[in-house]
Formats: structure tokens, C-alpha cells, sequence
């Protein structure tokens, strides 16, 4: 396939400043009209071609200025419109395409999801609608007009605001749309069919008033009032915390049943996957409700971070996505616990972006090349695009991030930037330098900081020695030294900040040590007391510590550091410590044995009534399988870290006993439903202790009590993870499953629960079933939110079950890919970053990987998307 380079962009000949488009929608054979405005770019020759992008389109009409033009005028091909020379410098030119919604699985351009139309355009799926100069810097003022039969499609939605209706004959009607404001094609949306509206309104900043919906199944309305909800906190947020205000007359949001990703911030009428619109108690966990918040957030917050400033290239992707997942984070930070919220923040980075950073799938938060572009919608463009985002922020303070993003939003408001530009805006606001900061977008790998410490007591000098390193991912071998804002405490006897009088060997302000150089000795004199030094506090940086520091040192930051996030960071380092050392034994057939103070501290923590619960929750989940995995790095016998992290439990559990039942009893549910955080915390606390609690006697009947007893679907699920997870095969984990089953029956998102839980039970038993619940009537291969609740939940959240020593979890997997990729190859590819560690396998699992991985790239007619995925994986 063809190599895109990010230094082969120049921009195109021709503009398109206004596109009219008019949709006569037909299940099979969809009319589409297409009127251009197409200028030749200033001081271009007119001997430039005009070549439009199309992917499997057929054009039946073409005119120019109304005039049809001749077979010699033009070249068409499914993939491209050619006109090898416009007459004019400014003309408007016609294309007439016919297309099949019905047939279109891929699940981008115009499809049906559920008897509704909709469109997915990003990033190249417009060109699968007409032929277009389908790339982001092209922004055109777009007028929309729909027409359907009223009986099919009572609504007809697109972007901007509504200019006109009609009824027409035979029971048709139509509908024009209006957006002012440019936008590049990936940011085109229609939906239409029969869909239930919740209205609501807001006021802008400036006294505009904003017309809100939200459109779900018929039926589902009352579903929709959290989604409504935290819209209009997000609104509210942006205009207080960014001084971003909504410029449309309407904002609407639609969810439907089959998409490809989470959700998709077309302008003013965004398209979401009905599981991030969808919930109440009865449905929805915690965790959904949070993640509704988070999307909703992050779709509108693109309003202006991608729609009004967009990418001038695919390169720049992380320009708007790096940049809004900062802004919904900082979001739920404002609306919940910035603590908590920090802590799963980096949680999540690691357990994503950590292991793309460490495998052959490694690029740079801003790639300079790629194949297929919907392959870089990744944890590092994402993720690691929002850390950047936040080191500019704790490098410069929060004043000067602030007048950077007035200055960035003022200065390319209506363009399509790069992220040089970004980054110019905060040099320009503040006079530094962020050249050597700029490898952070350029360069793969997550850099290592290697920490020792010492104290002379007599000469009150404490010693830190920083060395940085950089580690080789593809095509990079030879690595830059970073600037590394590393946040830092000296922690004093009950936890008291140690004071120095003077610090040399390094740039320290505000609590931040500037890593620039490989090496650094940052000498603290006049400090009177040995400190603990507490590192990378709030995660300052998404980097890896190597910190040589005593136990005693850990188990008292764990206690004692003020900073949360730090705090529970050294008792995570205890744990997943003794979890690689009980790895080890393991593997030497040796009884895993676990220091009694790290099961009483995790007593201690639990019972810690100053600690919010959400906080304690976080803090007693032990590092997940694939965690300690990652951490070891190589050698992985997925069995063996099971049996590690099991016997933690168990012996955690045994320890603590009395203090987790107590506690247990006491978090019992009172009053009325609510999904608010602090809610949230203590169901999330009480879960995590019945999981504990569950390893003991009579565990089994605790979880089915508790299974029974729950109110709602945070602890339904909760309870029913414990029994199928910890009890499988056990007669209260059926019965509880078989209920499970039946209740939710009708209900598809509900049923992804029960799919997922079953996914997930730990064991080889476990592929068989996986196997057999493809056939199970709720299942669909051609819907990616089953595909993702069976199917990448067994692959990617179950290491014993899909990593089965004897490759039967491999297999399985090469085939269901092949099979998904038949009709969608986005989520087939997705899928398929399932293998992306397997070369930290131990050997005998490593080959068999390496055969599934070779039986899908082997396979006739592979999509561009999964090809990719899987020869950069082999590489
Ligand atoms: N921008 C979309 C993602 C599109 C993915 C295309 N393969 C959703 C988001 O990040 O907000
Ligand atoms: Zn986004």
C-alpha cells in the first residue's frame, strides 16, 4: 500500500469554498447531487488537473457551469474524479453519485444502522458519498438537502442550523441545512429516519439562546437525561474554564446502534454510539455514566478544538484529539474528584498507551507517515497527546497556558493548523523556547528516568542523581534527550514537606525539576532531616521511574505523601513489587509468599475514613494481569501471573477479614439512586471489598446475596463479575448468569455486559465458550459493540483465556478477525492490536502468536486496515 509522508504535504490546487448537496435517500440506490465551487488556489497554473477523491463510487452525471462534459473532459474511477484541465479559475461543477446505504457494513460514508441513516466521515469516509478533495484543509460553507419518504425517515437532520422544510408529493418530504461556518468533509453528517427527540435549551455566555437534542430509538427518551445533562454542564465549562462559547442555533446529538468508535464530533450535529447516550440505574454502571460524561464532553469540546481549528493534515491528528481529551479530562476533573480522576487517567494510560509505546505499533504522538490513517486514532494520539498537552500547562503555569490557548484560538479560529502552530502560540506568550519540548510530538517511546538518592546528614545536603534515556522503537534507533517536567517532594517525618535552602544541578521551580540533560546531580543543601522523595507527583510526565529507594521508603509514602496521586502510586509500586517477585516464584514451582505489612496497609487504607472511597477503591485493585505483564517485560506466562496476583488477594483477603466485612456492611446502599462520583466511590469501594470478600469462605453466597439484593447495575454487574470471574462453573455463578440472561433478554447494550463478563472468565476454559456464544441470538458479528464485548474483551482483557498455552485462544481469533474484517475492516483492525506484545511472550506462546498472526496476513484479499496493523505487528 501507498506510504503517506507528513513531509510530502503541499496544499492543494484547487479550493472549495461552498458545496451543495442533495440527498434523495433510498435504502439500495440513494441519489446524490453534488454542486461545487471550485477556485483555482492563486498563482497556480491552469494547466493544474483537478482530482477529486472516490472510494467505490460510480458517477452518473458531470456538468461544468451547467454544461454536461464530454468522455475526453473527464477520467472516473471508483477511487478518483479526474478533470485534466478546468477552463476556468472559478467555476461550479456537478456530480451526480448513486449509493447503497443498506449494503455499506464498513460503517463509514452513508449506511443504516437500525433502519436509520447515518454517516461516518471521518477521516476518509465522504469520499464513499461523492468525490471530493476529501482532506482536511479544504473548508467549504456546506448547504444540505434531504428528501425521504416521511414514512421511512420522519426526521432529517444534518449540520448547522435548519433553513427550510417541505412536504412533497407521494409522501415524501424534505429538509435544508445550513452551516455558516467552514468545515472540512470529515465533519459532514446526515441522519434521518424515525428517532425520539429530549429537548432542552441554553443560554450562551453572550445571552444566545440554544436549542439542544437528542435523538435515540423511539421508546429509549428517558434513557437520554444524563446525556442531556452533562451537555449542558459542558457547555457551561467551556465558556468559564476556556472562555469557548457554542456558535449554532441548534446542537444535536443522535444515538445509533452500530458504530465504529465512541462518537463523532460533526459540527452541530454530533453521532454517537448509543452506549455513551444511553443509561439509567437499572442499565447503566457507574463507570457508563462517567464515560457518557466524558464523551459528550469531548465531542462538544471539539467545537472548537478540531471543528472550528482543525488539522491541516492527518499528521496533525493529535491537535485536536490530544488537545480535547486534555479538555474532557480537565472536565471531569472539575465535575468529580481530580484525585480519583488523575489516578484512572493514568490507569488507563498505562495500561493502553504504555504497551503501543513498547511494541512494534510505537509512533509518535504526531506520526510522519502512515498507511491507513484510521489505524492512528490511538492510545499515544490520545492519550499521550493529552499528558503533552498537560506538561505544557505545568511547565509554563496555568496563567500562561490559559493566554496561549486565547492566543491559539484568536490567532487560527476558521483554520486548519498544524502543531508547530500550536506550540508557537505558547513561545509567543511567554518568550521560551519549546524546541527541545517539541520532541514530545516527535519522538516514540516512553522515556525512563533512572533516580537514586542520598543524605549526608552532617553536611545537611540531600542528592538527587537523574539519568534519562529514551528507548529505540521502529525506525527511531537513535533517541534526543527530552525536557522532563518532573513534579517532586522531599517528604519529612508525618509527611511534612522537607524545606531546602538552596538546590543546584538542575532547573527547580514550583516543585518541578526541568530534566533536559541525559544526566543530572541536583544537590538540596540546608535540608535538616532525611526526606523520602516522593517523584512524578500528579504524573507529571508519562515516563517510567526506575528509582532505587528502600521499602520502608515506599511503605511510608504510601502512608504519609501529600500529594494523592503520588500516594497511591507508592502503594501500587509496593503491590505490583511483590507481585513480579511472587511471579518468579511461581515459575519456580515456590509457594508465592507476601510481606504481612503490605496486606495491613491494605487494611489500613480501606478503613481510612479521611481517603475519599472512590480513592481506597483505586487503591485496593490490584495491577491488572496485562499490568504486571508490561512491567515485566518479557518471558510472560500469563498462567503464572494469575497465580501471582490470586495468591495477593487471597492473602489480602484472609488478613483483613473483619475490617472488609465490616466495611462491607457499612457501604450497604441507602436511599435513592444517584450516579454522582461520591455515590459512585462508595458502590465502587463496597464492590472492590466484595471481590476480596469473595475468596473467602463462603464467598460464593456472599456475591449471590449480593447479586440478589442489588438495586442496581453497578453492583448487578459488579456481583456477577465476582461470581462468573472467581466462581466459575459454581451453581450460584449459572444461576446468577441465567438470570442475568433472561432479565435483559430484549435489551442489546445490557446483554454486552453479559457477553463481556462471560469473556473475561479467567481460565482455557473459556475459549470454548467464547466460541459458543458467537452463536447465541443476541450475538452479532456485524455490530462492533458485540464484536467488542465478546470478541476483543476475550482478546484483550482476559490473558489466561485468550493467551491458552496450547494457541486454541489464538486461533480462534485469527478466524473471528478474518470473519469481522469481511464486513468491517475498522474493527477488524482494531481487534487485531490484540497481539501487539506478543513478543513478550515466553517462547512456546510467542510461536503460536506469530502463526495467528501469519494466518491473518496470509489471508487472500486482506483490507488495507488489517494489513497494516498486521505487517507492522510481524516487522
Ligand atoms: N474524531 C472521532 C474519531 C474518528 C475515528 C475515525 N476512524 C471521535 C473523537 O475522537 O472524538
Ligand atoms: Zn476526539
Amino acid at each position: 500500500g501507498h506510504v503517506f509522508k507528513l513531509e510530502d504535504y503541499r496544499p492543494s490546487d484547487y479550493l472549495v469554498p461552498r458545496i451543495s448537496l442533495d440527498f434523495r435517500l433510498s435504502p439500495d440506490a440513494t441519489r446524490v447531487t453534488t454542486v461545487l465551487t471550485v477556485e483555482r488556489r492563486q498563482g497556480v497554473t491552469a494547466a493544474a488537473p483537478l482530482v477529486l477523491d472516490g472510494d467505490g463510487l460510480t458517477l452518473l452525471d458531470i456538468a461544468i457551469e451547467g454544461h454536461a462534459l464530454a468522455p475526453a473532459e473527464y477520467q472516473a474511477t471508483p477511487e478518483r474524479l479526474t478533470i485534466p484541465t478546468p477552463a476556468a479559475q472559478r467555476f461550479e461543477l456537478r456530480l451526480e453519485t448513486e449509493i447503497a446505504p443498506s449494503s455499506n457494513e464498513a460503517l463509514t460514508g452513508l449506511y443504516r444502522s437500525n433502519n436509520v441513516y447515518c454517516t461516518q466521515c471521518e477521516a476518509e469516509g465522504f469520499r464513499r458519498i461523492t468525490y471530493f478533495l476529501d482532506r482536511p484543509d479544504i473548508l467549504s460553507v456546506y448547504t444540505v438537502r434531504i428528501e425521504a419518504a416521511h414514512s421511512e425517515a420522519p426526521l432529517l437532520l444534518s449540520n448547522g442550523n435548519p433553513v427550510e422544510s417541505g412536504v412533497l408529493a407521494d409522501g415524501r418530504h424534505y429538509a435544508v441545512w445550513h452551516d455558516p461556518f467552514p468545515k472540512p468533509s470529515y465533519l459532514f453528517a446526515l441522519v434521518a429516519g424515525a428517532l425520539g427527540k429530549v429537548a432542552g435549551s441554553f443560554t450562551t455566555m453572550s445571552g444566545r439562546e440554544v436549542q439542544l437534542g437528542i435523538y435515540v430509538e423511539p421508546g429509549k427518551e428517558r434513557l437520554a437525561g444524563y446525556a442531556m445533562d452533562a451537555l449542558k454542564r459542558s457547555m457551561k465549562w467551556d465558556e468559564e474554564v476556556f472562555g469557548r462559547e457554542y456558535d449554532l442555533d441548534v446542537f444535536n446529538i443522535v444515538a445509533v446502534s452500530d458504530f465504529n468508535m465512541g462518537a463523532m464530533e460533526n459540527k452541530g450535529l454530533n453521532v454517537f454510539n448509543d452506549k455513551y447516550v444511553l443509561a439509567d440505574e437499572e442499565t447503566a454502571t457507574d463507570a457508563d455514566f462517567a464515560n457518557i460524561e466524558a464523551i459528550i464532553a469531548h465531542e462538544y469540546f471539539h467545537n472548537w478544538t478540531g471543528n472550528r481549528i482543525t488539522c491541516r493534515d492527518w499528521f496533525q491528528l493529535c491537535l485536536k484529539e490530544g488537545l480535547t481529551v486534555y479538555r474532557d479530562h480537565e472536565f471531569s476533573a472539575d465535575q468529580r474528584s481530580r484525585a480519583v480522576k488523575r489516578i484512572a487517567e493514568v490507569r488507563t494510560l498505562r495500561a493502553h498507551q504504555f504497551p503501543e509505546d513498547q511494541g512494534p505499533l510505537a509512533h509518535p504522538v504526531r506520526p510522519r507517515r502512515y498507511r491507513e490513517i484510521n489505524n492512528f486514532y490511538t492510545a499515544t494520539v490520545y492519550e499521550k497527546g493529552s499528558e503533552v498537552v498537560r506538561m505544557i500547562r505545568t511547565i509554563l503555569g496555568s496563567e500562561a497556558f490559559r493566554a496561549g490557548m486565547d492566543l491559539y484560538f484568536e490567532r487560527h479560529d476558521g483554520q486548519a493548523a498544524t502543531i508547530e502552530e500550536f506550540l508557537k502560540v505558547f513561545e509567543d506568550v511567554t518568550g521560551r523556547d519549546l524546541a527541545q519540548f517539541a520532541l514530545w510530538y516527535h519522538q516514540a517511546g516512553t522515556p525512563n528516568l533512572t533516580v537514586s538518592s542520598s543524605y549526608n546528614a552532617a553536611a545537611k545536603a540531600f542528592t538527587l542523581e537523574i539519568e534519562q534515556s529514551v528507548p529505540p522503537t521502529p525506525s527511531e534507533s537513535r533517541k534526543r534527550l527530552m525536557h522532563i517536567p518532573l513534579a517532586f517532594g522531599l517528604v519529612g517525618a508525618g509527611g511534612k514537606p522537607v524545606a531546602w535552602a538552596a538546590v543546584e544541578g538542575a532547573t527547580v521551580e514550583d516543585g518541578v525539576i526541568h530534566v533536559r540533560k541525559r544526566r543530572h546531580v541536583v544537590h538540596f543543601s540546608g535540608v535538616s532531616e532525611r526526606p523520602a522523595v516522593s517523584l512524578n507527583r500528579g504524573f507529571s510526565a508519562p515516563i517510567t521511574l526506575s528509582v532505587q529507594q528502600k521499602a520502608d521508603d515506599q511503605f511510608f509514602l504510601a502512608s504519609h505523601d501529600s500529594d494523592s496521586f503520588s500516594r497511591w502510586q507508592a502503594f501500587n509500586t509496593l503491590l505490583t513489587d511483590a507481585l513480579i517477585a511472587a511471579f518468579r516464584q511461581v515459575l519456580g514451582d515456590k509457594e508465592p509468599a507476601f510481606a504481612a505489612r503490605l496486606a495491613e496497609l491494605a487494611g489500613r487504607i480501606a478503613g481510612d475514613e479521611t481517603l475519599e472511597p472512590a480513592y481506597r477503591a483505586l487503591a485496593l485493585s490490584l495491577p491488572g494481569e496485562s499490568d504486571i505483564a508490561r512491567d515485566i517485560g518479557k518471558g510472560i506466562d500469563p498462567d503464572a501471573i494469575f497465580a501471582a496476583r490470586e495468591a495477593l488477594a487471597r492473602t489480602i483477603a484472609a488478613a483483613n477479614r473483619e475490617v472488609f466485612s465490616a466495611l462491607y456492611d457499612s457501604l450497604a446502599d441507602k436511599g435513592p439512586f444517584t450516579p454522582d462520583a461520591a455515590s459512585a466511590g462508595r458502590r465502587a469501594l463496597r464492590n472492590i471489598l466484595l471481590d476480596y470478600l469473595s475468596l473467602l469462605p463462603e464467598g460464593a453466597a456472599l456475591a449471590a446475596a449480593h447479586f440478589r439484593g442489588a438495586t442496581n447495575m453497578t453492583d448487578r454487574a459488579a456481583a456477577l463479575t465476582v461470581l462468573a470471574h472467581r466462581h466459575a462453573g459454581a451453581r450460584q455463578a449459572e444461576e446468577a448468569l441465567a438470570t442475568f440472561e433472561t432479565r435483559y433478554r430484549g435489551d442489546a447494550l445490557v446483554l454486552d455486559k453479559w457477553f463481556q463478563i462471560q469473556a473475561g472468565v479467567p481460565g482455557a476454559r473459556t475459549v470454548e465458550k467464547v466460541r459458543a456464544l458467537t452463536q447465541h441470538p443476541a450475538f452479532s458479528i456485524a455490530n462492533p459493540n458485540r464484536v467488542r464485548a465478546l470478541i476483543g474483551t476475550f482478546s484483550s482483557a482476559n490473558q489466561t483465556g485468550f493467551h491458552r498455552a496450547d494457541g486454541q485462544g489464538y486461533r480462534f481469533f485469527a478466524e473471528t478477525v478474518l470473519e469481522v474484517e469481511k464486513r468491517n475492516p475498522q474493527v477488524a483492525a482494531r481487534l487485531a492490536t490484540a497481539l501487539r506484545s506478543w513478543r513478550s511472550l515466553e517462547p512456546i506462546r510467542q510461536d503460536k502468536a506469530r502463526q495467528a498472526l501469519l494466518q491473518i496476513a496470509n489471508a487472500d484479499n486482506l483490507s488495507a486496515d488489517l494489513r497494516d496493523i498486521v505487517e507492522r505487528t510481524l516487522a
